[in-house]
């Protein structure tokens, strides 16, 4: 585009417009809700990585020098939810006392599709020799409004939770946690944990997320001594949806917004020392000083999408 001041201003209207509409939609979706703002929490596809737990401890074990299993990718991280915790329109044959580890996955229709974990060899993770195991699970968490929200995990047994992108841990257990208050595969800052053996219980954690965005997570867990098996997470005491083409529009749009925000900014501050040098008879040079090329693939592409 020619003109940057129109492209700019282009960018930020269309943000407004998207944003005004994605938060009038999600509130209206939501319920009222206590304390700080709640932030609007989202997960990306998780990758689970599945590791041997030899000494069947309910303390994660695993670490990066540990032999690999297999590992599988999951839409939420929704295992063997206790009953009554997940509304499905069908029954599901999948609690906390069953095994193998299954996912959970709430389809749009209200149904629900029972995903078992692979396994390695034939065998499902939380049977045969896979009875004890550790798993580690990575991805991001979208956050399409920021503020605080309330983690909540049901667990059977261990796990540790690590957090980038500037989240901060405002309130929670941090039982057992790694000494270096790292996770030991992604090296994230630890937000929160109960790393140790169990029966089923929940626990929670208040994070912090600053900004909207994606802020990539390290779920650590850990599978003992027979028992229960569950490993759950929902936010704000709400299922997390995974993410979509449209949330990931509104975090481009994110972006733009503070690109287009810091080169206003930028552009105030160069007419003001224009200025300055002009009332000191400096003499005036020629100075590109801002070329803006407009977002093509934002525009071109991601929004058109939303039209
Ligand atoms: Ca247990
Ligand atoms: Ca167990």
């Amino acid at each position: 585009m020619e003109n940057p001041g129109i492209c700019l201003r282009l960018v930020i209207a269309i943000a407004i417009g998207q944003f005004a509409i994605a938060i009038t939609t999600t509130n209206a979706a939501e319920p009222p809700t206590t304390g700080p703002t709640a932030a609007l929490v989202k997960i990306g596809p998780v990758m689970g990585f599945f590791f041997d737990n030899p000494s069947d401890s309910g303390s994660f074990t695993a670490t990066p020098l540990s032999p690999l299993l297999f590992k599988q990718t999951f839409p939420v991280i929704n295992f063997n939810p206790p009953a009554g915790t997940v509304s499905c329109s069908n029954p599901i044959s999948v609690n906390e006392d069953t095994r193998p580890f299954t996912d959970i996955v709430i389809r749009p229709d209200g149904s629900c599709e029972s995903r078992a974990v692979l396994g390695h060899a034939g065998q499902a993770a939380g049977e045969g020799d896979l009875n004890s195991f550790n798993a580690v699970f990575t991805g991001s968490f979208a956050i399409v409004k920021a503020g605080q929200s309330t983690l909540n995990f049901y667990s059977d047994d261990g796990w540790i939770l690590g957090i980038g992108g500037n989240a901060t841990r405002v309130s929670g257990l941090l039982t057992e946690a790694p000494a270096a208050n790292r996770t030991p595969f992604r090296a994230l800052p630890v937000i929160g944990a109960y790393n140790v053996a169990t029966a089923p219980t929940a626990k929670t954690v208040v994070v912090n997320f600053p900004a909207v965005g994606n802020y990539p997570f390290e779920i650590d867990y850990s599978e003992c001594c027979g028992d229960g098996l569950s490993l759950t997470l929902t936010a704000n005491d709400k299922s997390i949806e995974p993410t979509t083409l449209f949330t990931t529009a509104l975090l481009l749009v994110a972006v733009a917004v503070g690109v287009a925000a810091a080169l206003s900014l930028g552009r105030a501050q160069w007419q003001r020392r224009k200025q300055n040098r002009s009332r000191r008879g400096r003499p005036r040079s020629v100075t590109v000083f801002l070329e803006v090329s407009c977002p093509r693939d934002l525009l071109g592409k991601d929004l058109k999408r939303q039209s």
